[in-house]
């Protein structure tokens, strides 16, 4: 298994359309594999192979990760349809055969980090895809989930959420992003100033003791 470099908007290779697996063979589950320990090392409910780079139909979802503030995916409890849906979820050459109903939800992407807005999305979704074993199934889901799969789905048609904004809205992220590139990653808190042998090591090294500061 390996993690794999997320790549980032405005990268070309995320407005490519994905074209379909023809066959799950091993180099596939390769795939699957590294896209999942990707998402997860990433704190993600879901990737599409194009953000590895891959222009490829693949999927990947688990919306049962929480984010570590347990905060930003927090909403509602998982809806009963949700629930029985068996996560993670493995989706190639995913098509949506039915949506109704509107709602909206505050989206974010590991291709667009740092940046969160409403989107609005059907509802709930049916769906027809081929699993990890190359069994074709259809699942029935609503919630995060039919969200979640929503903006997986346009990653393979190369659409990002930004791209669902207004026009003014969208455009602004867009030219924020391509003037000053991404905010820098906020480290995570709770180690950061964190009492430590190597943050005593490193503070020993420019002359400072901790019971100076
Ligand atoms: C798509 O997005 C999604 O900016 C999956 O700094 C999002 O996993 C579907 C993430 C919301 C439905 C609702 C984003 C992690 C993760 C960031 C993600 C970040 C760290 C995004
Ligand atoms: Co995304």
């Amino acid at each position: 298994m390996a993690l794999r470099k997320i790549l980032t908007f405005p990268d070309p290779v995320l407005r490519e359309t994905a074209k379909n697996v023809s066959e799950v063979t091993s180099e596939t589950k390769t795939l699957i594999q590294d896209m999942l320990e990707t998402m997860y090392s990433a704190k993600g409910i879901g990737l599409a192979a194009p953000q590895v780079g891959e222009s490829l139909r693949v999927v990947v979802i688990d919306t049962r990760t929480l984010d570590q503030d347990g905060a930003r995916y927090k909403s509602e409890e998982m809806t009963d349809l949700e629930k029985k849906v068996k996560q993670p979820l493995i989706l190639v050459n995913p098509e949506i055969i039915q949506k109704d109903g509107k709602t909206t939800y505050e989206e974010g992407c590991l291709s667009v980090p740092g940046f969160y807005e409403e989107v609005e999305r059907a509802n709930r979704v049916v769906v027809r895809a081929i699993d990890g074993n190359g069994r074709e199934f259809t699942l029935e889901t609503d919630g995060l989930l039919a969200i979640c799969i929503q903006h997986e789905l346009d990653h393979l048609a190369g659409q990002l959420f930004i791209d669902r904004l207004s026009l003014v809205k969208g455009g602004r992220i867009k030219n924020q992003i391509k003037k000053h590139g991404y905010p820098p990653k906020e480290a995570p808190r709770s180690q950061e100033n964190l009492p430590s042998p190597e943050k005593d090591k490193e503070l020993e090294l420019v002359g400072v003791t901790r019971a100076k500061l």
